[in-house]
């Protein structure tokens, strides 16, 4: 009986740190629930569990504590008791079991994706080498039914102390993370969903700028398809309550606005295909969305810009930086201080509250996610992130264009009059297009259909249909922007300034 206390503590301990270490990783992989919660959800939801709604909602509002709390006991005694006395083949199912179950009731919630099951898959690995380590700390036990499951002759109770303390600071360290880690996000989530956004309108697709050619991306790229692009391990959480943007550098009048400052403002909404300059020829590192937010070049007149200034640092509230060229934040074009995109609050990911758009130039100088600070300086005593690591100071988006269907080394699809239908996307931001050509099998160049741009902000979809034999063929495309310049073929890498080429796709004819 004497042995079994120790092992007990291990067993009890073990549960604890491997719920710590996956409710730490649920927090950071995502906004959703652990899965501790997940499990206690679960049995809300199900019928042997309307008794335990009942309860709760004799106890009160605290059902989640309860339940949470419910959960972490019912664990950490069935795996202490386990530890205790079971053979060691009952103690690894037992783990084995509850891991499945609260694998059950991550699957059971709506939305969820494979790697949700990660943070389970870690707590587990955390209890089938905390255990061991725990138990071989301890004497060999002949009078336990598992013994010879860890133990060690000549252990002392001093060195089983000594891991027991390592472990609980392990665990206590992951326990608090994971409350530190969810809990600014999860705040942020909830303002973000109450947050109202006077003013911003749904995208509807203008007329024309989707050809719907089967196999091909959206015009419109939903939020969820859109590319991310940042620097940062974990999406900064930005409360939007205390949120202010510092405008302030060579200007007369220094400036800072509040969220709802900001929103009081003259709202401007437009069409933009953003870019990021890492995207490779062919590559799908672009996106076009329907932004909203306040035009800059208003807030930079009010802030009294110097005529001298040239450029406009950015700062994230993580510290990222960029620096865009003062030019295309004034002239005609919606460089604006987006908060949302596609019709809603910008999501965490992609820069909430407030993130700046530019057309034209691509993200990595210009499109500053979570921003917190608009410095007015010069190119020649600033510079952004990326330019010290390689990449160009300037990052106007280059002419590109991209076959999307057939897709590289499938069967092309046929149209009703068994025409081989290639179609694609091409973009200029602010030039605009105005031809695209596709080349097959090295042949001549044959003028595509180009759908409507709508504004020369966005990309434009092309299409062509053509009578092909049976058997491989590729197709390579170009466009010509609407100042007339032609997509170089030229082979170059995206560093240090945006890749070049044309995009080429093998495909199959049946
Ligand atoms: N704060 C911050 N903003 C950032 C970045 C970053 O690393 N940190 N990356 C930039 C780059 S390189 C690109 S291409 C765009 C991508 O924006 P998205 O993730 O919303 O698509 O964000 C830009 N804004
Ligand atoms: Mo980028």
């Amino acid at each position: 009986m004497r042995s079994r206390a120790p092992r007990a503590l291990a067993g009890a301990l073990t549960a604890l740190v491997g719920l710590a270490v996956a409710q730490l990783l649920a927090r950071l992989l995502s906004t959703k629930d652990g899965p501790v919660e997940a499990v206690g959800t679960w049995i809300i939801r199900h019928p042997p569990g309307h008794l335990t709604e009942r309860a709760i909602k004799a106890v009160g509002h605290a059902d989640k504590p309860i339940l949470v709390t419910g959960v972490v006991i019912v664990v950490t005694v069935v795996v202490g008791v386990l530890a205790a006395g079971a053979p060691r083949v009952w103690v690894w199912a037992g783990m084995a079991v509850l891991a499945v179950v609260a694998a059950l009731a991550v699957v059971a919630q709506p939305g969820t994706a494979g790697w949700r099951l990660v943070p389970i898959a870690a707590g587990f690995v955390t209890w089938i080498v905390v255990l061991p380590a725990l138990l071989d700390a301890l004497p060999p036990d002949s009078t336990a039914r598992n013994a010879g499951f860890g133990g060690r002759e000549g252990a002392t109770r001093r060195g089983f102390l000594v891991r027991v303390g390592v472990v609980a600071a392990l665990g206590a360290i992951a326990a608090l993370g994971s409350r530190y880690a969810g809990g600014g996000r999860r705040q942020v989530e909830q303002a973000r969903a109450a947050l109202q956004l006077p003013g911003v309108t749904q995208p509807t697709v203008p007329a024309g700028a989707d050809l719907g050619v089967d196999g091909q991306p959206g015009w419109l790229t939903s939020t969820t398809d859109f590319y991310r692009i940042d620097t940062a391990l974990l999406a900064p959480a930005v409360d939007p309550a205390t949120w202010r943007l510092r405008i302030h550098g060579m200007v007369d009048h220094p400036m800072e606005l509040s969220l709802d400052e900001l929103l009081a403002r003259e709202l401007t909404e437009d069409w933009l295909t953003l870019c990021c300059v890492s995207n490779t020829v062919g590559g799908d590192l672009i996106g076009n969305a329907w932004w909203s937010g306040v035009r800059i070049a208003p807030l930079l007149a009010e802030a009294g810009i110097h005529p001298d200034a040239d450029g406009v640092l950015q700062t994230s509230s993580d510290g990222w930086t960029c620096l865009t060229p003062v030019e295309a934040l004034t002239d005609d074009r919606n460089a604006m201080l987006a908060v949302a995109m596609n019709g809603a609050p910008l999501p965490v990911e992609h820069g909430f509250p407030v993130r700046m758009v530019v057309p034209g130039l691509y993200g990595y100088v210009s499109a500053t996610k979570w921003l917190v600070d608009l410095e007015v300086t010069r190119f020649d005593k600033a510079e952004g992130y990326w330019t010290p690591l390689g990449w160009s100071a300037k990052g106007p988006i280059k002419l590109g264009s991209r076959v999307d269907t057939p897709g590289y080394g499938d069967t092309a699809k046929l149209d009703g009059e068994g025409r081989v239908v290639i179609a694609g996307t091409a973009w200029h931001q602010h030039t605009g297009i105005k031809a695209v050509e596709v080349s097959v099998d090295g042949g001549p160049w044959t003028a595509a259909e180009l759908a409507t741009e709508p504004t020369i902000d966005s990309w434009v979809q092309w299409r062509v249909a053509m009578e092909l034999e049976s058997g491989l063929h590729n197709a390579r495309v170009r466009a010509t922007g609407a100042d007339g310049e032609v997509q170089t073929g030229a082979v170059a890498d995206p560093a240090p300034d945006g890749a070049t080429g044309w995009d080429k796709h093998t495909f199959e004819v049946a």
